[in-house]
């Protein structure tokens, strides 16, 4: 039996690789000189896809792929699948959920009291030599005594919640409903929770329908002490509206693990003193990533075995 032909459209770690060269016969889009050729030569036998959140699979892809019948993406986001056109063809989408949602919390509550207490800025300062010639840094912020909103209560909102628990902070949240048995103060949109938060943190899935949510309505609610913290996805910021509030001072600062247009980010946010910058990371740790990548391999193989997905989107 010839190995089933699998079309990635990134790299995985290494440890991934073996265990799928093994099962699969890997195209590597990401290798290709020739992406158009490489396609072309490949099309007419890849099954399934392995891609990344942030890569996914476009309309156009899917569309070049007459014998796909899965994709299977290593991120819990899918936002950049084209589900519609996939349902449409029959093709299954599976991503990795769970694995990764305390690994995401925690790096969202670390960009909080990184920011507040300028830890990057801190780190840099003694580096430069800044300490030693200029004295301290002004002072940061407590994160004691703020109100700390959760844009998006699912999975990881929910675990990003849990972190603030114990450091005397008032936590809110806004969903498309109200969470059932949850204390926290409910918001119905982003520009009332905004205006109660000190600590606006979005966790919402991307797509379509949260386009653009954190608009220059919401800023103008968060006010000028207000901080942005940024772990879902940047198609979820208007952020000609995010740097126009960092730069009339809306708001005090922000700090980004997500933007458009990754990793070409747009160089004005590279200006701003108050914004911390961190490269798409909030899943990155090794036992995460991981999980991830083993997810991605057993749903493959269960759809190859003709068993139940585990964690199928469609
Ligand atoms: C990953 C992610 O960074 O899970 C997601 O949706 O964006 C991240 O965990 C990414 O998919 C890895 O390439």
């Amino acid at each position: 039996m010839p190995k089933p032909v699998v079309l990635m459209t990134g790299a995985y770690p290494e440890w991934d690789m073996a265990p799928l060269e093994s099962l699969y016969d890997l195209r590597k889009l990401w290798l290709a000189d020739d992406r158009e050729r490489f396609l072309a030569e490949a099309a007419p036998h890849v099954r399934a896809i392995a891609t990344r959140g942030e890569l996914g699979a476009s309309a156009d892809l899917i569309d070049q792929l007459p014998k796909l019948e899965i994709i299977s993406c290593y991120g819990v986001g899918y936002d950049a699948i084209d589900i519609e056109r996939a349902k449409a063809r029959g093709v299954r989408v599976t991503n990795t959920p769970e694995v990764l949602t305390e690994d995401v919390a925690d790096f969202a509550f670390a960009l909080v009291l990184a920011h507040l207490r300028k830890i990057v800025a801190g780190d840099a300062h003694v580096r430069s030599g800044g300490w030693r010639r200029l004295g301290a840094l002004p002072l940061g912020r407590s994160l004691r005594g703020k109100t700390v909103g959760i844009l998006g209560f699912g999975r990881i909102g929910r675990a990003i919640a849990r972190r603030f628990l114990g450091f005397d902070v008032t936590l809110a949240y806004s969903d498309v409903a109200p969470a059932p048995g949850v204390e926290h103060d409910y918001y119905p949109d982003a520009v009332s929770l905004a205006g109660a938060s000190d600590i606006l943190v979005a966790s919402v899935a991307g797509g379509e329908a949260t386009r653009g949510l954190v608009n220059a309505a919401v800023f103008e609610a968060l006010g000028p002490s207000g901080l942005f913290v940024n772990v879902a996805r940047g198609t979820v910021v208007d952020e000609p509206a995010l740097i126009a509030a960092l730069q009339s001072k809306t708001i005090a600062g922000a700090a980004l693990d997500v933007f458009l247009n990754e990793p070409n980010i747009d160089p004005r946010l590279l200006g701003f003193d108050n914004v911390l910058l961190q490269p798409h990371q909030s899943s990155g740790t090794v036992e995460t990533r991981k999980a991830m990548g083993q997810l991605v391999r057993d749903n493959l193989e269960a759809h190859f075995a003709g068993r139940p997905l585990l964690t199928p989107v469609i």
